[in-house]
């Protein structure tokens, strides 16, 4: 590996560090929202905001730019880190997350926070979401690219396989999504509340481009979504596998972190872990 590429993982490791930070301090201060699966998905939407995606966050609304939904709408403390810390909206935002009035609600909000591109929250809506506006991008000619993160739980929807239907069928290869694979969901394992494996025949039963990666590193999210971006005539779908809670040991893995705030003492515990050096 080159110097260059081994300081560009250091750094996007770096800034997934301080945007699981900003998570765990919103949440922590709201006293309420989802760590668990906010956590899984770090890596892929800071890989696709600080390296994939062409967007101006001084010009939210600018035509040409990628769109990324986030389908978990529950995990919106990511989306919400992430674009304050590009400079969509002043970093001190963050600190009004979930109170009365804010723009930052519990789930994403399209006509009040600039940068966000649907409103989510509702499971199972955000990828037909974003293949009926990869369509309509499609018809007018544009050339820019739809990014989707479903969660695995989210993926027992049924409408979920109506836009599989409908994103093989309209050849939507401006499309990405993403799984984030963490295999659990509120109350458990998804594969006792309701098998999803094995999840990537599926995918690429429906037609799909498929694939299976490590959702937790920057090469292969990176080298993925660059391969999917040459294959024409379909979507893709990325089955990122990820750690629930990744980055906090006593989060890891565990279901009951899936919409729990951590008291003050498992907050600034968490903040140590996370404040060693990368
Ligand atoms: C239609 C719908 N049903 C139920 C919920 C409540 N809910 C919020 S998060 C969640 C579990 C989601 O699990 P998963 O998709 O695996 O998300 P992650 O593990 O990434 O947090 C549920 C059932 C919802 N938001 N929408
Ligand atoms: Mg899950």
């Amino acid at each position: 590996m080159s110097r260059i590429e081994s300081d560009r993982w250091t750094s996007l490791h770096a800034k997934a560090r301080e945007i699981r930070r900003s998570i765990l301090t919103m949440i922590h201060r709201a006293r309420s929202g989802h760590p668990g699966g906010s956590l899984s998905a770090v890596e892929i939407v800071v890989a696709l905001y600080y390296h994939l995606m062409r967007h101006d966050p001084k010009n939210p609304r600018w035509p040409q730019r990628d769109r990324f939904i986030l389908s978990k709408g529950h995990c919106a403390p990511v989306l919400y880190a992430v674009l304050a810390d590009c400079g969509y909206f002043p970093k001190e935002d963050l600190e009004t997350f979930r109170r009365p009035g804010s723009h930052l609600q519990g789930h994403p909000a399209q006509h009040k926070t600039p940068g966000v591109e649907a409103s989510t929250g509702t499971l199972g809506l955000g990828l037909s979401t974003g293949l009926g506006m990869a369509l309509g991008a499609k018809l007018r000619g544009d050339s820019h690219d739809y990014y989707i993160l479903c969660g695995d739980g989210e993926v027992q929807e049924g409408q979920v396989w109506e836009a599989a239907m409908f994103g093989h069928k309209y050849r939507l290869d401006n499309v990405i999504a993403f799984i984030d694979r963490n295999y659990l969901q509120t109350d458990g394992s998804t594969e006792q509340v309701m098998p999803l494996d094995p999840l990537r025949p599926k995918w690429e039963a429906f037609g799909w481009n498929t694939y299976e990666i490590d959702g937790h590193s920057f090469e292969q999210i990176i080298g993925t979504v660059r391969h999917a971006q040459l294959q024409r005539g379909r979507p893709a779908m990325i089955i990122a596998r990820t750690t629930k809670g990744k980055g906090v040991s006593f989060m890891e893995n565990e279901a009951g972190w899936h919409g729990t705030p951590p008291n003050s003492e498992q907050y600034e515990r968490a903040m140590e872990e996370l404040s060693r050096a990368v």
